[in-house]
């Protein structure tokens, strides 16, 4: 599994800048709106120190970190759903995340045209939500027909009809379908529609350098996460001593991507585990409550079909007793079966048999 974001915001907000910025390609930024045309795609290694540490234990040949799948998505303007702009064509490359990363304009840098004139962030972000909102109004209606027909010959579709009933009267309202009053039974009943006010949110605030410290409004509830897309920039150009030495005397203890993907992991309710032999030492993303068979099926389908127990220690207790073997000594490494529930930075080796 790679999660994957979606960057969106109104256009000359930064996007393309972070973009390249996180996935270090060179994309292209320019100061015109829609120089996106294409979605970019890029996958960003998931910044964990404790690899390094299992790395130095294991000596692998590999080291390989998880991954975290972003899109630019071009073309969000007021009046998109109504074909301004590119029109819906961000729509297609929106569905597929698992969710959706504003970029905000707070940088003031009159050089750069702002598409409404004035640097005013809650009114972008109004701009999005209304367009967003608009694409999951027009997506419900012209599902109902094909919902009123099949609820009509099968009692299990009633149950769709009347959660896209209640969604599309929510939009309607001005709201996200994520911040309606929706039951699980309701939301998996709509999950089919790929609604886009449904996906989870986080919002960056593209600040200006000196801005990193300062307070910042809520946004529609959330608190967003202050980046600077040029310090990002800045930064993709450094080797690794280089930017540590940048980010300490900007006065940062980490990059903003790494604390954009930190975000992110929370809001997904995301962890990692991790294996590591002298092959490699690898991590790997779950969902928090996760069980040992779910784990084992994210590294391959066979470990969880086959799978019989997994030898598990504690990311603490393995760098402790210096790896593996060093646990089995101590009793330090479990054999647990497939209900144990997988903890954060749990180091595991998976038995199965197929
Ligand atoms: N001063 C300043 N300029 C920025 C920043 N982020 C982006 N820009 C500039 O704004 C323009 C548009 O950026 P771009 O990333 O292409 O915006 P997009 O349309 O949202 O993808 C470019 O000229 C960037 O160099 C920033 O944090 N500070
Ligand atoms: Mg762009």
């Amino acid at each position: 599994m790679s999660l994957s974001i979606g960057i969106v915001g109104l256009p000359n907000v930064g996007k393309s800048t972070l973009f390249t910025a996180l996935t270090n390609k060179g994309g292209l930024a320019a100061n015109y709106p829609f120089a996106t045309i294409e979605p970019n795609v890029g996958m960003v290694p998931v910044p964990d120190a404790r690899l390094d540490e299992l790395a130095k234990i294991d000596n692998p040949v590999k080291v390989v970190p998880a991954t975290v799948e972003f899109v630019d998505i071009a073309g969000l303007v007021a009046g998109a759903s109504q074909g301004e702009g590119l029109g819906n064509q961000f729509l297609a490359n929106i569905r597929e995340t698992d969710a959706i990363c504003e970029v905000v304009r707070f940088f003031s840098d009159p050089d750069v045209v702002h598409v409404a004139g004035k640097v005013d962030a809650l009114s972008d972000v109004e701009t999005i939500k209304t367009e967003l909102i608009l694409a999951d109004i027009a997506t419900v209606e012209k599902a109902l027909p094909r919902l009123e027909k099949e609820a009509k010959r099968d009692k299990a579709a009633v149950a769709q009809l009347e959660a896209a009933k209640k969604v599309l009267a929510g939009l309607n309202e001005g709201h996200r379908a994520r911040t309606l009053d929706l039951t699980e039974d309701e939301q998996e009943a709509l999950y089919g529609l790929h609604l886009l006010t449904m996906k989870p949110m986080l919002y960056i605030a593209n600040v200006d350098e000196d801005q990193l410290d300062a307070p910042l409004p809520q946004i529609d509830g959330l608190t967003p996460v202050p980046i600077s897309a040029k310090v990002e920039a800045d930064l993709a150009e450094l080797d690794a001593a280089e930017a540590a030495e940048y980010l300490e005397a900007m006065g940062l203890s980490e990059s903003g991507l790494a604390r954009l993907v930190r975000e992110a992991y929370a809001l997904l309710g995301l962890q990692s585990f991790f294996t590591s032999g002298e092959t490699e030492s690898r991590a790997w993303t779950v969902p928090i409550g996760a069980k040992a068979p779910q784990a084992a099926g994210v590294i391959h389908s066979d470990f969880e079909r086959g799978f019989i127990k997994a030898e598990t220690a504690s990311f603490e207790d393995y760098v402790a007793n210096g790896g593996e073997k060093g646990c089995r000594e101590t009793g330090k490494l479990r054999q647990e079966g497939k209900d144990y529930v997988v903890q954060d930075g749990d180091v595991m080796h998976f038995k199965f048999n197929v």
